[in-house]
């Protein structure tokens, strides 16, 4: 299953709440950050851990600790900007990586206009962010910009999915796994998630 929909009660009360039309640009942006934090959890949960020993207060303790395990975590500008620090609040060591994708809005793909990638890319784990999986459009232009610089392990997070996306993101690339806190209903004919969120990019930034 390279989609898997987030069941935790947090995480469909969060993204309920942003449904709401009226919301504020700061409850969407706390609840975006938030939600963050919760699928960087489950999409770190099969890091591997070793032991080490460590100078605890009562002498030496035995401590679990993440083995060897680099991430970069991949905004995809702008609105994969809003993700970001939630993630980083539980990966505070990660390097962070960006791509700059704009929709054309006639033909509905993906133009790179921007990308900035950090130093080795084969040892590293990349944790791409953004809102919304649409057509999977620039998600899959992302991975394909990932995986031509040596990226073996890509994950990536989304706060709500379309069905047609999901699609196009397993057929394209299989071994990628994507956390969505929802998948929604259909696409419109103008590439917006329905019921969805609008465009999050604007809710963030408060753009409208
Ligand atoms: N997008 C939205 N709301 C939608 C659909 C798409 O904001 O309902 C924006 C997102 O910002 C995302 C991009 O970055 O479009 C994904 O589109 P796609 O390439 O998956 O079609």
């Amino acid at each position: 299953m390279a989609v898997i929909e987030v069941k935790h009660p947090l995480v469909k009360h969060k993204i309920g709440l942003m449904r709401e039309a009226d919301i504020s640009t700061k409850k969407f942006r706390e609840l975006t950050g938030e939600i963050a934090r919760l699928l960087a959890y489950e999409a770190t949960a099969d890091f591997p851990t070793e032991k080490v020993t460590i100078n605890c207060w009562s002498g030496p303790a035995e401590c679990d600790q993440i083995a060897g395990k680099k991430v970069t975590v991949v905004p995809i500008l702008r609105a994969g900007l809003g993700m970001l620090d939630g993630v980083l609040d539980i990966l505070p060591n990660a390097k962070v990586s960006v791509v700059g994708l704009a929709r054309d809005h006639e033909t509905l793909k993906p133009v790179n206009y921007f990308d900035k990638f950090v130093g080795s890319l084969e040892a590293r784990t990349a944790l791409i962010i953004d809102p919304m999986l649409a057509t999977a459009g620039s998600m899959i232009a992302t991975v394909d910009l990932l995986k031509a610089r040596g990226c073996k392990d890509v994950r990536a997070l989304v706060l709500v999915a379309a069905p047609e996306g999901v699609k196009a993101l397993q057929e394209a690339h299989p071994d990628v796994r994507c956390w969505t806190a929802a998948i929604d209903s259909h696409l419109n004919d103008v590439g917006y998630i329905i019921p969805g969120l609008g465009d999050a990019g604007d809710k963030i930034f408060g753009t409208t």
